[in-house]
This record gives structure tokens, sequence and C-alpha cells, in this order.
């Protein structure tokens, strides 16, 4: 049997991506800009099985739902299309795949992200496809959008792009950049991202608003990142969060992922920043909230948050990778 595991970390935006071009290929509205962590990551075991006549896939060491299941098939029969373009001799074959997340999956801490971009690694190893970073990106894409950028290390660019070979992320320079995540409720969210994503795009009349919105904070974003400027990071970072709630909140019926203790931990951030600890909210499709800051101050912020919620503390990380079996944990 082929087998293969890798380890991908959670990524988290700093413009974020919320909105299709194409539903099919998962071709971004506009770009988004995402910092990848070096906690809270999804080791994922690809292992091609020719006794099997479905794909199986075990979360967490329980079998998934059925619509997780479909989505994994899904991912693995595209990957089987490469392999068969590839003239591998695998490309029939079904996998067992096991993943295990050390983030709370489906809260918003982007599960989805570490998920399918340690899917991504490891099925392309398990099926023998030989792909450079920007290829494993793409493919990250088509399981879940914010998957591409955590084959990134570090600072991620998302290309929005306009077909399968343009959309993809890539690494960019910047400072050294912190985040203290504020785990409000573990619970799984009642209305997933890509369901609330085509609500916002269907029934808010702020869509084409926020869509215009985001091309101008990613251009201010990479000038920001580029020089260095923290400052203008953490108001981009912001008001970007809140303009994207906003947008969602005005939905048809209306979608709310902010919490009054998520709300706590924006106002609490704002005096922190009042008192001179330089400290940015933002926010993902659930109540959690991380807390961009540079690394010198985290720690201090992490103790200054901790009554608001369990607190963690993030730096940048690595891109997914393959890790030697046995290896993860
Ligand atoms: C982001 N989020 O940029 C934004 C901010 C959540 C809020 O990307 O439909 O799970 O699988 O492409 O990637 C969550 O969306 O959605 C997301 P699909 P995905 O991180």
């Amino acid at each position: 049997m082929t087998t293969a595991t890798a380890r991908a970390f959670p990524n988290i935006a700093l413009v974020k991506y919320w909105g299709k071009r194409d539903e099919q290929l998962i071709i971004p509205a506009a770009g988004s800009l995402s910092l990848t962590l070096d906690a809270y990551p999804t080791d994922t075991t690809v292992t091609l099985d020719p006794a099997l006549d479905a794909d199986r896939f075990e979360l967490d060491g329980d079998s998934a739902d059925a619509g997780q299941q479909r989505r994994v098939t899904a991912f693995l029969d595209h990957v089987r299309s490469l392999a068969e373009a590839a003239g591998s001799p695998h490309a029939t074959t079904r996998a067992a795949v096991r993943s295990h997340n050390a983030a709370p999956t489906g809260a918003g801490l982007a599960t989805s992200a570490s998920g399918f971009a340690a899917l991504a690694v490891s099925a392309a190893a398990a099926y023998g496809l030989d792909l450079d970073a920007r290829a494993l990106s793409r493919l990250a894409r088509r399981g879940s959008g914010s998957a591409s950028r955590s084959i990134v290390p570090g600072i991620a660019v998302w290309n929005a792009g306009h077909d399968d070979e343009t959309s993809f992320a890539e690494p960019i320079d910047g400072p050294p950049l912190a985040m203290v995540i504020v785990t409000v409720d573990r619970r799984r969210k009642a209305v997933s991202s890509r369901e609330a994503m085509r609500a916002t795009a269907l029934t808010s009349p702020y869509y084409s608003a926020w869509v215009a919105d985001v091309e101008l904070a990613l251009a201010s974003m990479r000038e920001a990142c580029r020089d260095r400027d923290f400052t203008r990071i953490g108001r981009i970072t912001e008001s970007n969060a809140l303009r994207m709630h906003g947008a969602i909140e005005a939905c048809d019926p209306p979608i709310r992922y902010l919490s009054p203790q998520s709300i706590a931990v924006f106002d609490a951030v704002r005096d922190l920043r009042d008192a001179g600890l330089e400290c940015y909210a933002t926010a993902d499709a659930g109540p959690n909230v991380a807390v961009l800051v540079q690394p010198v101050d985290a720690e201090r912020l992490a103790q200054e948050l901790c009554g608001l919620g369990a607190t963690g503390v993030a730096n940048a990380g690595p891109g997914a990778a393959l890790v030697a079996d046995g290896a993860a944990s």
C-alpha cells in the first residue's frame, strides 16, 4: 500500500476571501492575504488501498459525516484525474484518509484551510504526483479556497486570477507578525463559510461594495507589508474584518458569526491599543477572534485577554509539507 502523511497549519486572513467568481473551480471574486500560523496543525495520512471500493475519511478518530465524505471524495477524484493524466498506475485506486485537527473543527479557526492543504500534499504524494508549490496551491484551492494559502509559509497572497492556472497563493515579505487566538466558543458553526459566502453574494446589498473595497485593501496591504508598517497592516486588518462581517450580517435572512463574547474581545483590543499595547482584532466565519500583534508583545497580550476566552499565541508558520511516517502526533 502507498501511504503519505502531511502537516499543514491554518492561516488567518488579514485581507479576507469572501465571495467566488467561479464556484466550480473556486476562483475568488478578489485576491486575499493571510498569515500562516505555527500552531493548531492538521495532520493527514492518505493510504491507497486497492481493496476499497469507496474512499474512506476519518476525522479526529470518527468516521466523517456524509457531506464531508462527499467533499473529500470529490477532491480525490480530481487528484486521480491528475494522476491519470500523469500516467500513474494508481489513478483508479481508492484511499483511506485519516485526519486530525489540533483546533476545534468548523469553529472559524481555519480548519478547512489546514485540512485541505494537508490533504493536497499527502494525496499528491500518495498518488505519485510531482507538484511544485504553485501547483500544490492550485490543487489545495480546489478543496477549499483558503487552503491555497496554507501551502505557503508566513505571509501569503492569493492572486485571484481568472482561471485554474492563474489562481494560486505565493509568499511575500513583511514584518514579523504574531497572533493571539482567543477561543470564545469551540462549537461547530451553524452556517458553513461556503453557504454564507454564497448567501452574501446573492442577498447582501453590500456585496459589490465589499468586493471593490477588498481590491483596495489588498493593494494597501501589499504596500504596508513591503514597508514593514505594522500600524498600517493592523488598521487594514481590523477594518477589513469588520467590513466582511457587515456584509454578512446584511444577508437576507441575516447571518451573524460574531457573538457578544467576540465583540467584547474587539472592545478589549481597542482599549489595550488606547493604553499603548498595539494590537488589532480580526475574526473569520465564527465567533473566535485572532488578534494581530508584534511578536515581542504577544505573551503580554495573551495575558491581558485570557479572561475573555482560552488564549493561544501563534507566530508565522511553515507551509504545508510531508512528514516522515510516524512523526505526526
Ligand atoms: C478567509 N474565510 O479569507 C475567509 C474569511 C472565512 C472568513 O476563506 O467555499 O472554507 O471552501 O472556498 O475557504 C473560509 O472559506 O471556503 C474563508 P470555500 P473557505 O480566510
